[in-house]
């Protein structure tokens, strides 16, 4: 028989006791992002003996040169390497046009070697780049960071077997997963509603059953809505904005937010904060999401899925029409 700390261990769920009262049980992405990891890399090889040698492939596609988005191509190029996905970061220098990026774009899009594409966001370009535009571009069936506009509105309704589900939330569910509350007739409250984390987030949560409620800057009394989350996930990219005293007993709290503020004892003289008030908030949470070590790895972690998925939906129609 497992022991619990055996289980919450496997689960990536730790928990740890305060001297004042217990504190929220910490739901690590490290650890759960490691698990999908292996079965990825699992599923792969099979379908390399399956398919003599057939490996997933994947396009990075950078605009410009962020350090951030740097950092973030360079975890996903390693975590595909790992699993056995092919990646090829495509990079597109800052002065790089509009038609430029798209005419890259189409050109993957016809390259049927290629399973997935993404375009890292933000573009660090000198000209006037639409981003709708460049994400709408991107094929619906290689879209595995699910932000087309084909892959939006299946989500939105509900066809979540038939879409490319955006990888930062699809990774927050898989987190909430790990706690192993349920989220059906639970209140869920989202914090933002942009097009990567706030509006995706929103609709798993829906259509997971929860009754969920979608907060952003014009909000009245955040404090007041975020107090009637049993489910908080929170994307603002405000540093610690949700303070403790706002979260209810025993909630559980998904920070996504990824914030640099300064620290004079850091030796780069920052450090990495999420959108979460992360001391107040453990006393109060059921469970909680550390920052950095939670949903970013996750984003990963998903992206590698929806890779895998796109390049075994990509064999089946070839195999169908054969
Ligand atoms: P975004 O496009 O700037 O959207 C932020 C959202 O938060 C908007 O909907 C905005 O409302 C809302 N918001 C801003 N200030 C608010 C406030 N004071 N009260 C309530 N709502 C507020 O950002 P994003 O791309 O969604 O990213 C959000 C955060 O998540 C950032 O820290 C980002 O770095 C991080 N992120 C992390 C990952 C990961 O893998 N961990 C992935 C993506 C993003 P309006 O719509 O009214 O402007
Ligand atoms: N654009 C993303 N832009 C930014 N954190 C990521 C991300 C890894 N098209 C497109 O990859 O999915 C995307 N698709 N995004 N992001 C953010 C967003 C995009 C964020 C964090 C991490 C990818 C990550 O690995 C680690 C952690 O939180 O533990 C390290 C964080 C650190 O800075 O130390």
């Amino acid at each position: 028989m497992l022991s619990l700390a055996t289980l919450s261990l496997r689960l990536g769920v730790s928990s740890c006791h305060g001297s004042r009262r217990s504190i929220a049980t910490v739901i690590s992405g490290i650890k759960t992002s490691k698990l999908v990891r292996e079965r990825l890399k699992a599923e792969v090889e099979a379908m390399k003996n399956q398919f003599s040698g057939f490996r997933p492939s994947l396009v990075v596609l950078q605009v410009g040169d962020r350090d951030d988005s740097n950092l973030y191509i360079s975890t996903k190029l390693k975590a595909a390497a790992e699993i056995g996905i092919e990646a090829k970061h495509v990079r597109l220098p800052s002065s790089t046009t509009q038609d430029e990026v798209l005419r890259s774009i189409r050109s993957i899009n016809e390259d049927d070697s290629v399973h997935g594409l993404i375009v890292q966001l933000p573009l660090d370009s000198v000209n006037a780049i639409d981003n709708e535009l460049i994400t709408d571009t991107v094929s619906p069936e290689k879209d595995v960071d699910g932000l087309s506009c084909i892959n939006a509105g299946k989500l939105s309704r509900g066809d979540l077997k038939h879409c490319f589900i955006p990888c930062t939330p699809n990774g927050c569910m898989e987190l909430i997963r790990q706690t192993g509350v349920s989220v059906a007739g639970k209140h869920a409250v989202v914090i933002g509603r942009s097009k990567i984390v706030g509006a995706p987030m929103h609709d798993l949560l829906l259509w997971s059953h929860a009754t969920v409620t979608t907060c952003h800057s014009k909000t009245a009394d955040l404090p007041e809505q975020v107090g009637r989350a049993d489910i908080l996930v929170v994307g603002a990219g405000r540093a610690e904005m949700v303070r403790g005293e706002w979260v209810k007993e025993g909630a559980v709290v998904i920070d996504c937010g990824i914030n640099h503020i300064p620290d004079a004892t850091k030796a780069s003289g920052k450090r990495v904060v999420g959108d979460v008030h992360y001391a107040s908030a453990s006393q109060r949470a059921g469970f909680i999401t550390p920052v950095p070590g939670g949903v970013g790895p996750m984003t990963v972690a998903m992206l590698m899925e929806n890779t895998v998925q796109s390049a075994q939906r990509f064999l089946l129609k070839n195999q169908l029409r054969r």
